[in-house]
């Protein structure tokens, strides 16, 4: 038992579709559960005139039915808006008109390999597909994981803690649940005020020097039983199946758990979660080096991942690039684009690491029913004498 996420959908397109496969039936959803994560994705300082258009929201057209899921594939359609303005340079079907071929690969995006591999001469037939406008219906996918993942007490949030060389300062305290309830209202999805006002700055400094800007945000989760992922086999480790998950964000260039690269300057001394015990709370942790994950299994303490973000490659003032029809050099191409979308792509980490769990779930304890599988965690807490204060 698992479960899938799959994308379709160019970013000027009719629209993009998610389907999810693998959830139980039963579960239960409303329209908020998905459109509340969609709203957020749209949000953040730095965001360019295409969120001005769009309006997301997920439309489900199959596997639910009078609000709980039917153990089918979910199919969930999220509108292009902007399509209206496109319809044709991206039509389904050959149009009467020419439409201008782009030939100015931008460095650092996709459009220059990509028309190899796929042997393409427009550049837009790579870029519509690379565009992180995709990520749209990852997060209607990734709503889904976490409507299942709370059935179990479970909850994914994020914070952005970089962007550019602005950083929000290490705290030693660990974060809760309850930290993140007002993150979304700083306009960087920041949790410090005064580093919040400082991002904005710095966004708004680069932006007028025709600068994009990158960053790093933390996902964390909340509430997992120990043990989901494995040890016993590469594919099954937890760590793996995160990292590849936050990496296939459009952007990002890398991931850390827990202490992360930092970890390897300490003496082992101080890199790892002593291990204690009380009646009260059966086994506990007084740290969290780990980041929630031991052996490429959850230990139960907070899961910790972050992403680093590289600056957008589309540029107001564009690199230096080739024409591929004539190979003279030339200016990359300049469309209209964001500046900084770290605090989104934060948004879009959570859905990623609610997939990646939610589909550690599946595996490990099955089920067709949501109380199957409800019924099936607790039998396990039991086993090990798990204690969800
Ligand atoms: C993107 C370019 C911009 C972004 C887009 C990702 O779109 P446009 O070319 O229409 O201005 O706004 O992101 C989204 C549309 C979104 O929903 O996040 C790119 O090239 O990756």
């Amino acid at each position: 038992m698992s479960l899938r996420l799959i994308t379709a959908g160019e970013s000027h397109g009719p629209g993009l579709t998610c389907i999810v496969e693998g959830l139980p039936a039963g579960l239960q959803l409303a329209p908020e559960d998905l459109n509340g994560d969609m709203a957020r994705r749209q949000l953040g300082h730095g965001r360019g005139g295409r969120m001005k258009i769009e309006r997301d929201t997920a439309e489900v057209t199959a596997g639910v039915r009078h609000g709980r899921t039917l153990g089918g594939p979910v199919a969930l359609q999220v509108a292009n808006r902007d399509y209206a303005n496109w319809e044709e340079r991206m039509s389904p079907w050959p149009v009467a008109e020419s439409v201008a071929e782009v030939h100015l690969p931008r460095p650092g995006h996709a459009d220059l390999v990509g028309i190899w591999k796929y042997k393409q001469s427009d550049v837009r037939n790579i870029l519509e597909r690379a565009s992180a406008r995709e990520t749209a219906a990852r997060v209607a996918g990734g709503a889904l994981c976490k409507a299942f993942l709370r059935a179990f007490g479970v909850s994914v949030h994020s914070h952005v803690v970089q962007i550019a060389s602005v950083h929000a300062p290490d705290s030693d305290a660990e974060l809760s649940a309850e930290d993140f309830a007002a993150v979304d209202e700083s306009p960087v999805r920041c949790l410090d005020a005064e580093v919040s006002r400082e991002m904005v700055r710095e966004i708004d400094r680069l932006r007028k020097a025709n600068e994009s800007l990158g960053g790093v945000f933390e996902v964390q989760a909340f509430g997992l039983v120990p043990g989901l992922g494995s040890h016993v086999s590469w594919e099954e480790r937890l760590d793996g199946r995160l990292a590849m998950a936050i990496c296939s964000i459009q952007a990002l260039k890398g991931v850390s758990i827990g202490d992360g690269f930092a970890v390897a300057g300490l003496p082992g001394s101080q890199a790892h979660d002593e291990i204690f015990f009380s009646e009260e709370h059966g086994y506990f942790r007084e740290t969290n080096h780990s980041g929630g994950l031991e052996g490429g299994m959850t230990t139960g303490s907070p899961l910790v991942v972050r992403g680093a973000m590289k600056p957008l490659p589309t540029l107001t003032k564009p690199l230096r690039s080739v024409d591929t029809e004539t190979h003279e050099p030339a200016q990359a191409l300049r469309e209209r684009t964001d500046s900084c979308t770290v605090p989104a792509a934060g948004v879009v980490g959570e859905a990623m690491v609610a997939l990646v769990l939610a589909d550690a779930y599946r595996r490990k304890f099955g089920g067709d029913h949501i109380d199957d599988v409800l019924q099936a965690v607790g039998a396990y807490e039991e086993r090990i004498g798990w204690h969800t204060s």
